[in-house]
């Protein structure tokens, strides 16, 4: 007969083990979206312990949406490599446009990354970071639904040797960095320069170029480098978002490594 409490018992031990293994790690992501996961996919795969932490219930940023709800997105050829790595068979809709299916590419992205040993916790929110010597060196972490209510309850923090805000178009980690340290990034203004209007191809392109560290060990990938830089809007094409995750783990690889 099946025994309520060992059940309780089971998901209790299992999450807490879970968490204090991740209570140091080499790298956090901060955002469950394309770029997130691509970077963990590959730190992971190269070894590396990686945790990435997403403030709402379901992993996958706005991948599932598609374009405006319709749950279809959009690579280009310079990506097509990589979707197919993960299994996914992009459907060539004109030369050198692909659509595939958002949730089914969600679900792929998701599975791999954690074949490859990422551990994702969902329902966690990073609301501060760690500094140590002028260097972010951690997050600090709240449940996503109390930094929703705003209620007053401490949170809890851990240790890594890099972040990476992969935390979309509002680039939460540099920007509460920039609003709590007052601190200069490594971008033209020295502060977040802020989002640009629609350019699909220029943002495509921008959004790996402005994959870097933008303050000692903090990264920045996706939506969020274009945030901090200054770069493009793309909407529903995704490539760019993969490419960017991939870049930002190499960069990160070469850093734990030398
Ligand atoms: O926005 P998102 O999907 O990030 P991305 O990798 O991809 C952008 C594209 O989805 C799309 C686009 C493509 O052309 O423009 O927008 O740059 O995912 C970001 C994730 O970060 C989570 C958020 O809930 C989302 O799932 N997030 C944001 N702030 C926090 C957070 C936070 N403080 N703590 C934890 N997660």
């Amino acid at each position: 007969m099946l025994n309520e409490v060992t059940i309780s018992r089971g998901i209790i031990d299992a999450y807490f083990k879970k968490l204090t293994d991740h209570l140091e790690v080499d790298v956090a992501i901060v955002g469950g979206g394309p770029s997130g996961l691509i970077a963990g996919h590959d730190l992971a795969k190269a070894g590396k312990k990686v945790a990435l932490f997403e403030s709402k219930l379901s992993i996958g940023g706005g991948i599932w949406g598609g374009g405006m709800g319709f749950n279809e997105i959009v690579v280009q050829e310079a990506s097509r490599p990589l979707v197919e790595e993960f299994g996914l068979r992009p459907k060539e809709y004109e030369k050198g446009y692909y659509t595939l299916d958002s949730v089914h590419t969600t679900a792929a992205l998701i599975t791999r990354a954690m074949d490859a040993g990422l551990t994702i916790f969902n329902l966690i929110a990073m609301e501060d970071v760690v500094i140590q010597e002028d260097r972010v060196a951690g997050l600090v972490l709240n449940w996503g639904a109390i930094q929703k209510l705003e209620w007053h309850i401490d949170p809890l923090t851990i240790h890594s040797r890099f972040v990476l805000d992969a935390t979309g178009h509002p680039s939460n980690v540099a920007a509460t960095l920039v609003r709590k340290m007052n601190v200069k990034l490594n971008t033209p203004t020295g502060g977040i320069v802020g989002e640009k209007s629609m350019a699909a191809d220029t943002g495509e392109l921008q959004t790996v170029e402005n994959t870097r560290e933008v303050y000692p060990g903090l990264y920045v990938s996706g939506m969020a480098a274009n945030a901090v830089y200054g770069g493009y809007r793309m909407g529903p094409v995704f490539g760019g978002m993969l490419l960017s995750g991939r870049k930002a783990a190499q960069s990160m690889l070469k850093q734990l490594d030398s």
